[in-house]
């Protein structure tokens, strides 16, 4: 363990009260200056800590740093091997993808406070400002088809919302296929991107990245997409996004590894948004009017169009009818 580990595990212990420099020093058994040196580390990392004169040092309550070890405490798995974390990045799924094509492991993680060039589906861009959303991808290796991948995508949806909910003690929604809602904006984005072997029409790999705004981004989100874009908290709350990305990742693993028995269903399918409404399906080519009439156990829509034909739709966007709202 580094001098700045033992440090931030001292000073967690004693959250809230002041420590001094020779307390420290003695007790992780380093000089005064390497304490003042690992102190200046966690600042650059993000963690807020008070330093008074003749007292020491006290970690502010409000401490949320994503960290390796912070997201390791709370994993209950074998699965997740390498968790590595990033202050800032370009995207997360870029950065796996090129880990995953140079061999990384199946379980491999990559999480970064803030991404310069966040990516949503069809080269759409998603917004990650720094330190307060969480911006996470993991490296998959399943042996389903290339048709199979949205499942990938609805069990972490599923994942995603329920420890959403129990953390926050909020209901979320889930707007087919890859994006989760609370109280009417999107909280969390979903985006996998696989590579597909073509000699056995397998997927070689997935990477998985999930977006989830934690907090209001100060000064809040862009014009561009504060009508659409929300978060799951008001405030900042200590240690919130380690454990929100180790119960992610722990909730999917369990989905992950009964992808075959589509265990996740009822959870998705229990939230998804607009049953019964009007909504518009949008594709490259057309856009169609329909009812929403359910989801099927591939988490496909169950559409009726207006002419009362019922239809199962697999690709393209949803949109609610504005008109009939
Ligand atoms: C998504 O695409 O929502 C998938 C987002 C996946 C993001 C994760 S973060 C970790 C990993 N690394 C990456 O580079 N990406 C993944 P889509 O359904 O296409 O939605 C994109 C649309 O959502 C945009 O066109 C905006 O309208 C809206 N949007 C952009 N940023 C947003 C945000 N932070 N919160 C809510 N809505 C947002």
């Amino acid at each position: 363990m580094t001098v700045k580990e033992k440090l931030i595990g001292l000073l967690e212990k004693k959250k809230g009260e002041f420590v001094s420099g020779e307390e420290i020093a003695s007790g992780i058994g380093c000089t005064r200056s390497a304490v003042w040196k690992a102190i200046k580390i966690l600042e650059s990392e993000g963690y807020s800590i008070e330093a008074v004169t003749n007292k020491g040092y006290r970690l502010m309550d409000n401490n949320d740093v994503i960290t390796a070890d912070g997201v390791k405490k709370y994993i209950n798995n074998n699965f997740i091997n390498d968790i590595i974390i990033y202050k800032t990045i370009d995207s997360t799924n870029i950065k796996l993808k090129e880990a995953a094509a140079a061999g990384a492991r199946e379980g491999t993680v990559i999480i970064s406070g803030e991404q310069t060039a966040g990516r949503g589906r069809l080269g759409r861009n998603f917004y990650s400002p720094s330190d307060t959303g969480l911006y996470m991808s993991l490296l998959l290796r399943p042996s389903i088809s290339a048709s199979e991948a949205i499942k990938i995508t609805t069990a972490a949806a599923s994942a995603t919302a329920e420890v959403i909910e129990e953390i926050s003690g909020k209901k979320t929604e889930i707007k087919w296929v890859n994006d989760v809602y609370m109280d009417g904006k999107k909280i969390c984005g979903i985006l996998t991107e696989a590579a597909l072997d073509m000699e056995y029409g397998v997927l070689e790999y997935a990477v998985l990245g999930i977006g989830i705004n934690t907090y209001e981004p100060e000064g809040g989100f862009p014009d561009t997409i504060k009508n659409i874009a929300g978060a799951v908290f008001d405030m900042k709350k200590s240690d919130m996004r380690n454990r929100i990305a180790a119960g992610v990742l722990n909730r999917f693993i369990n989905y992950y590894n009964e992808l075959e028995q589509n265990t996740y269903y009822k959870s998705y399918s229990d939230r998804i948004m607009w049953i019964g409404k009007e909504i518009k399906i949008i594709s490259p080519s057309e856009i169609k009017k329909a009812v929403l009439i359910g989801i099927d156990k591939n988490c496909r829509l169950i559409v009726r169009y207006e002419n009362g034909e019922e239809d199962i739709v697999s690709s393209g966007e949803i949109s609610i009818r504005e008109d009939k709202q």
